[in-house]
């Protein structure tokens, strides 16, 4: 009887935690395979994630032509990516971020930029929110970012100025 129960019990639950297993290597598989959507990863290489890692970082925001919609706008992109380079860290270590703000004169997106790393736990000014610790990155600038790792996980990070986020500052932290 309360065998009956046990092995019931075990029969109903492993299926559902199979299948969240085999969507997790699905997903896993198509990363690899660069299956993502075409957009994804296109600008610099396509197919080709651009990926860097360590505790160096040299990062510049610019600005590219780029038409998703039918009509050619001025994207902000990262070391000329859209989305910007997923960035992986170690905990434990000490990273330092240049960022420089390339943007050209006369920019739509302004002349000040800022990356913000989105639920890091940092020091104030090294957030990236500018008007708080933090005066933003005027154009031909670089703000030079670091701190310590000191957590684990899956993270993005954004600009914090103006509609840049949106013109394509965004990319992903692990
Ligand atoms: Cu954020």
């Amino acid at each position: 009887m309360s065998s009956d129960s046990f092995g019931r019990a075990g029969g109903l639950s492993a299926p559902s935690r199979r299948l969240f297993v085999q969507g997790l290597a699905a997903g896993g598989a198509a990363a690899a395979l660069g299956l993502w959507p075409r957009t994804s990863w296109a600008v610099k290489a396509e197919g080709v994630p651009n990926v860097l890692s360590g505790t160096e970082f040299d990062l510049t925001i610019g600005e590219t032509p780029m038409n998703f919609t039918g009509a050619t706008r001025p994207a902000i992109t990262v070391n000329g990516s859209i989305p910007a380079p997923l960035l992986r860290w170690r905990e434990g270590t000490t990273v330092n971020l240049r960022v420089r703000n390339a943007l050209p004169p006369g920019s739509i997106h302004g002349h000040q930029a800022s990356i913000h790393w989105h639920g890091i736990l940092l020091p104030a000014n090294m957030d990236g929110v500018p008007g708080l610790s933090f005066d933003g990155i005027d154009r031909g600038e670089t703000y030079q970012y670091r701190f310590n790792v000191v957590q684990g996980g899956t993270y993005w990070y954004h600009s914090h100025s103006g509609f840049q986020e949106q013109a394509g500052l965004y990319g992903p932290l692990v």
